[in-house]
């Protein structure tokens, strides 16, 4: 079985980072490691937070793995709260990588052209160091943006300035890159990617629902690194994550209850899997 080891926080309730990766990657049929940056409350859209930094035991951790000779076929990192963790992070792609290992970097750190709570410009610039060492990279228009120094547009550009801005996200060092919340304004919300080595570009769009929730972005990367390390092509691993990603929404908002900080993904897990399998 593929064992990928996914880097980020745990925000008890709130459904994002560790509580969406880990069913969702092991709905994938692969092992799940994971290395907890810290432990939240809840995510930090709520207020009065409560957050424990756990960088202090990161290296402890990784060397034990290392004195068992554990190793991982990717490694998928999400939030990351401080400028130490970048940096033991990076370590953790020198000390882990290996030539088949996959390194998946979601610079999570903003939306909808706002950094979130605790985030700076000199923390984007930092990101898009860590960035540097991907095999991909998965960021929204907003974290390129703010990596690559541009003012944010939230709509009204077309598909030139799309390519631009994935062939600058490349520029930064990653071999491929994708950007998510692509809207050219014909009633559709995608993603595009850039492959550096080959130079193609691909496009996956589905129709743009009128809502927008917290956690969509771990969601669709959590699937992305899952369809990749299960051996897909990035073309039909953005396809499944893409199409899971609008489909947790769909299921969401089924539910005239549902909760205001995340998607209801858990009911959309079984055409996940038979997608999937087939
Ligand atoms: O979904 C991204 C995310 C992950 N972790 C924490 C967050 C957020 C987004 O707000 O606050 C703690």
């Amino acid at each position: 079985m593929k064992r990928i080891l996914t880097i980020q926080d745990i925000s008890c309730v709130g459904k994002c980072s560790l509580t969406v990766a880990l069913p969702i990657i092991s709905a994938c049929g692969i092992e799940t490691a994971v290395l907890p940056t810290a432990v939240l409350s809840t995510h930090t859209a709520f207020k009065g937070f409560t957050f424990r930094d756990l960088t202090g035991d990161l290296n402890d951790i990784t060397k034990h793995w290392k004195d068992l000779n554990i190793n991982f076929d990717s490694i998928y990192t999400g939030y990351l709260g401080s400028f130490e963790q970048l940096d033991i992070v990076s370590n953790i792609f020198d000390q882990f990588k290996s030539k088949d290992t996959l390194i998946l970097v979601d610079p999570v750190m903003a939306d909808n052209g706002n950094l979130y709570c605790g985030f700076d410009q000199k923390f984007a610039d930092a990101m898009a160091k860590l960035c540097s060492k991907a095999d991909i990279i998965v960021p929204n228009l907003t974290e390129a943006c703010f990596m690559l120094h541009e003012e944010y547009i939230a709509e009204g550009y077309d598909i030139e300035y799309v390519k631009g801005i994935l062939k600058k996200l490349c520029g930064l060092g990653a071999k491929k890159a994708v950007l998510t919340g692509v809207n050219l304004g014909d009633g559709r919300l995608g993603v595009m990617s850039y492959d550096k080595a080959t130079g193609e570009y691909f496009s996956y769009y589905r129709e743009h629902l009128p809502y927008s929730f917290h956690g969509t972005g771990d969601v669709f990367a959590s699937t992305l690194c899952g369809g990749l390390s299960k051996g897909l092509t990035i073309e039909k691993s953005l396809e499944i994550a893409v199409d899971f990603t609008v489909q947790s929404i769909i299921e969401t908002v089924k539910n005239p209850d549902h909760n205001w900080y995340g998607v209801d993904f858990e009911s959309a897990l079984p055409t996940l899997i038979e997608k999937l399998a087939k």
